[in-house]
């Protein structure tokens, strides 16, 4: 049988490691996180196959270049179904925009756009320009958040009345605190942004730059597994920490944030 020899340092293909690396880093709420090396260990086969060919002999180099495949097969299949089940975005996203509309009837419309501006030499920290236009509202100051999940329908409470946008969750919070309740951990949310100013014609702005969140992936990114959404309330954000209903209270506008090309 063919032995060839090689010098060099030995591959070890260890399918294990693969598999347990994507499920301890592949989770909910850090998708994005460690998927990308080791996809790149995969996609780099022909340069493994080669050096285990220098090192061992035909029949093990087959059999275990069989079991590596088949991992790296189980790998690339666990992350499509994640991207298709969470459609969480894939490539270094830089702008979104959020289309934001109140209940049928409500007359309330308008629309939130994200820039993400890419870190550099002069800013090491990657921000985002939130710039928000929403029509119909009532003068003053309107609470107005990045809720943690990218779905805009009504739930139902456990006393059995609506909550108009609950499916959206709490507020938008990955970390380090990892509290969306929107009393607790409040102002400090990586969702929480300022009120919308709404003006006497009740056309309500707002231009904001926070480091609080990404559009790229990432531990903040508001693309995370199951996205993320954009919810102006009824009332002024007091931002109180931990005290109950000054947040804004109800909810009256909701808009699911998306790719914008
Ligand atoms: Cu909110």
């Amino acid at each position: 049988m063919l032995v060839l020899r090689y010098n060099g340092s030995v591959y070890q293909p260890n399918l294990s490691k693969i598999i347990t690396a994507r499920h301890s880093h592949g989770s909910p709420k850090f998708p994005n996180v460690g998927n990308d090396a080791k996809l790149d260990e995969c996609f780099s086969i022909s340069a493994r196959k080669s050096r285990l060919l220098n090192s061992l002999s035909e029949e093990t180099v087959m059999r275990r270049f069989a079991r590596f495949a088949a991992g790296c097969f189980l790998a690339v299949g666990f992350t499509v179904g994640v991207s298709v089940l969470g459609t969480p975005p894939t490539g270094n996203v830089l702008r979104a925009r959020a289309n934001i509309a109140g209940e049928p009837g409500s007359g309330i419309s308008g629309k939130v756009t994200f820039t993400q501006a890419p870190a550099d030499s002069h800013s090491p920290v990657t921000t985002v320009e939130i710039v928000a236009h929403v029509e119909g509202l009532t003068p003053g100051l309107h609470g107005m958040h990045i809720h943690e999940i990218g779905e805009c329908a009504n739930t139902i409470r456990p006393d059995g009345s609506t909550f108009v946008f609950g499916a959206t969750g709490g507020h938008f919070d990955p970390g380090p605190s990892g509290n969306s309740a929107a009393d607790a951990n409040h102002p400090f949310h990586m969702g929480d942004i300022p009120n919308l100013e709404v003006n006497a014609a009740g056309v309500g702005h707002l231009r904001y730059t926070t480091s609080r969140i990404t559009l790229s992936p990432g531990p903040l990114s508001v693309f995370d597994a199951n996205n993320s959404a954009v919810i102006v309330h009824l009332n002024t954000d007091n931002g109180g920490p931990g005290v109950a209903g000054t947040s804004g209270g109800p909810r009256i506008a909701c808009g699911v944030i998306e790719v914008e090309n």
